[in-house]
């Protein structure tokens, strides 16, 4: 009889345990099986001490590296330019830096040199700890084309063929963080849309570089695709 009522007592913990963590994940996003982290950029040029650093660029790190734990499926992107390429304010006598110009795809800023291939500035951050990351993407590497998007360069047209790989893996449900706000992170947030995926940026898991009025403009352009803005502390643990 004693020992019946402390299987039971088990029991009826175990299922109140169960409500409990449903009841706490209820109002959470939860991450599921169709569900990828798109880790945008986080490479030394974008860090403090790179080339185009971002402010406090290296603060995602510790975020991203978190929220990883949560994910079965991470896909990060690296900035990946030849050197002399078009986006590099070097390439055009008289021009500086966050200065922009009309190339024949439209307007374009133009950076100081970075993330040139092979580089260690091209590097992605030793602090990251995502060993189950699946796949690399890298983009900007058409000498003539700039790729803010882990989807489509800046023609508009070229794909990285990234929806396809997501599409062909069942991952409909994209969680976008990193660097920058308002080029990258938001330029492969609202392409993800264009491509039908559910798509969030976790907000305290990127930072901008706002030049211009990018950053004000950029989460104004991701609310009109319908993109979801969330923090890192809605997702479910
Ligand atoms: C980026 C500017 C130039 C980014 C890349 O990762 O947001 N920004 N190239
Ligand atoms: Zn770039």
């Amino acid at each position: 009889m004693h020992h019946r009522r402390q299987v039971l007592t088990g029991i009826s913990a175990m299922a109140f345990a169960g409500l409990a963590s449903r009841a706490e994940a209820a109002g959470k996003i939860v991450i599921d099986d169709s569900s990828v982290l798109l880790v945008i950029d986080v490479q030394n040029c974008f860090l403090p001490g790179g080339s185009l650093a971002v402010k406090d660029g290296d603060k995602v790190v510790p975020v991203i590296n978190r929220l990883a734990k949560g994910f079965a499926n991470v896909v990060m992107t690296q900035d990946w330019h030849t050197a002399g390429h078009v986006s590099f304010a070097s390439s055009h006598p008289g021009k500086k830096p966050f200065e922009t110009i009309d190339l024949n795809y439209g307007k374009q800023v133009l950076w100081p040199d970075h993330c040139v291939q092979g580089t260690d500035g091209a590097a992605l951050s030793k602090d990251l700890s995502i060993p189950q990351a699946e796949l690399i993407i890298r983009k900007g590497f058409h000498k003539n084309v700039d790729s803010y998007s882990a989807f489509t360069e800046a023609d508009g047209k070229t794909t990285t063929g990234l929806a396809s790989y997501l599409k062909a893996r069942k991952l409909h449900r994209v969680f976008v963080a990193g660097l920058a706000t308002d080029f990258c992170v938001a330029w492969s947030a609202t392409d993800a849309r264009k491509a039908g995926f559910e798509t969030y940026v976790i907000e305290d898991a990127c930072r901008g570089i706002d030049t211009q009025g990018s950053l004000a403009k950029a989460w104004a352009d991701m609310a009109k695709a319908g993109v979801r803005r969330i923090k890192s502390s809605d997702i479910a643990a």
